[in-house]
C-alpha cells in the first residue's frame, strides 16, 4: 500500500512512522488510520523490526480526530460503522509502540499517544481532551487512560474544561516517561530503539504483556500472571544466556529462543 499520510521508514532495528498531514496539524481522518493500521500490522509481523516509534511533527503530533470529516455524520453512522474501532489497532501491536510526542496531542491525538506503550515527550509537547468546546466527549478511550495515568482529580478538570497541560506538567502527572529537547526526540526515541533490539524478544513481549496486565485484573491475578510469566522464561534459552552472559562478565547476546 502507497502511503499518502504517513511516512513509514525503518532505522535499523527500529520502525518510525511519522503521521504527515501538515496542513491539518495531523487530524487523524479515516484514511490516515487505514494507513497507520496497516503500517503497525505490517511491521509488527516483521523479524527485522523489534520495536516501533509512532511520530508526528514538531508542530504537531496529531490534533485530534478530524473535525471537518466527523461534523456532519449522523448516529446510525458512527454506531453501525464504528470507525472508531480501526483505532484499536494501535493496542493489538505485540512489540513495544514509543510515542514520540511534540507539539500538540489533542482529543484523539492524546488518546492515539495513550494507546502507545510509553509517551516521550517534546519540551514543546501539549496533551488536551478538549473534546467538550465541540459538544462531545473523547471517544477512543481519553476518559478511561487519561485517568489511570494522571488520577481522577487532573483528568477530570482536562476533560470537563478542554484545558492543556504542557511537557512539565504532563510529566509530573505521570502522562509521559520522560522529557527531551524537542530538536533531539527522534534521536532519543531511537537511542530507545537501539536498546530495545539488544534485548530477549520474549522477555520484551512478556514484559509488555504484565505490565498492560496491571490495567485488567486484580493485583492478585496480576501477580499470578507476572510469576508464570516469569517462569515460563525459563524454558528460553535466552534466559541461560542473559544470565550466563551476566556471571561471566560479557554482554549477553540473545537468540530470542
Ligand atoms: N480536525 C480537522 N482539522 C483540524 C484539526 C482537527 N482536529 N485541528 C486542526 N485542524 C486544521 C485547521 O482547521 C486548520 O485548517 P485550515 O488551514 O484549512 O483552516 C489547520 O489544521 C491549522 O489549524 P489552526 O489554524 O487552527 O492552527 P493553530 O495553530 O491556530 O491552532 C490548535 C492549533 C489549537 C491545535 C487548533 O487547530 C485546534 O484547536 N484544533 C482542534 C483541536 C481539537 O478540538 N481536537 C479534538 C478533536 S475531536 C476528537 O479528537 C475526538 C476523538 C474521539 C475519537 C475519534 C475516533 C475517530
Amino acid at each position: 500500500m502507497a502511503y499518502e499520510m504517513i511516512l513509514a521508514e525503518t532505522h535499523g532495528p527500529t520502525a518510525v512512522i511519522r503521521l504527515n498531514r501538515p496542513k491539518a496539524l495531523n487530524a487523524l481522518c479515516d484514511q490516515l488510520m487505514a494507513e497507520l493500521g496497516e503500517a503497525l500490522r505490517g511491521y509488527d509481523a516483521d523479524d527485522a523490526i523489534f520495536s516501533i516509534i509512532l511520530t508526528g511533527s514538531e508542530k504537531a503530533f496529531a490534533a485530534g480526530a478530524d473535525i471537518k470529516e466527523m461534523k456532519d455524520r449522523v448516529f446510525p453512522d458512527v454506531y453501525l460503522n464504528d470507525f472508531i474501532a480501526k483505532w484499536e489497532v494501535v493496542t493489538t501491536i505485540r512489540k513495544p509502540v514509543i510515542a514520540a510526542v511534540a507539539g500538540f496531542a489533542l482529543g484523539g491525538g492524546c488518546e492515539l499517544a495513550m494507546m502507545c506503550d510509553f509517551i516521550l515527550a517534546a519540551e514543546n509537547a501539549k496533551f488536551g481532551q478538549p473534546e467538550i468546546n465541540l459538544g462531545v466527549i473523547p471517544g477512543a478511550g481519553g476518559t478511561q487512560r487519561l485517568t489511570r495515568a494522571v488520577g481522577k482529580a487532573k483528568a477530570m478538570e482536562l476533560v470537563l474544561t478542554g484545558r492543556f497541560m504542557d511537557a512539565a506538567e504532563a510529566e509530573r502527572a505521570g502522562l509521559v516517561s520522560r522529557i527531551v529537547p524537542t530538536e533531539t526526540l527522534l534521536e532519543e526515541a531511537l537511542k530507545v530503539g537501539e536498546k530495545l533490539a539488544s534485548l530477549s524478544r520474549p522477555a520484551t513481549a512478556m514484559a509488555k504483556e504484565a505490565v498492560n496486565r496491571a490495567f485488567e485484573s486484580t493485583l492478585a491475578e496480576g501477580i499470578r500472571f507476572e510469576r508464570r510469566l516469569f517462569q515460563g522464561l525459563f524454558a528460553t534459552a535466552d534466559q541461560k544466556e542473559g544470565m550466563s552472559a551476566f556471571a561471566e562478565k560479557r554482554p549477553a547476546q540473545f537468540t530470542h529462543g
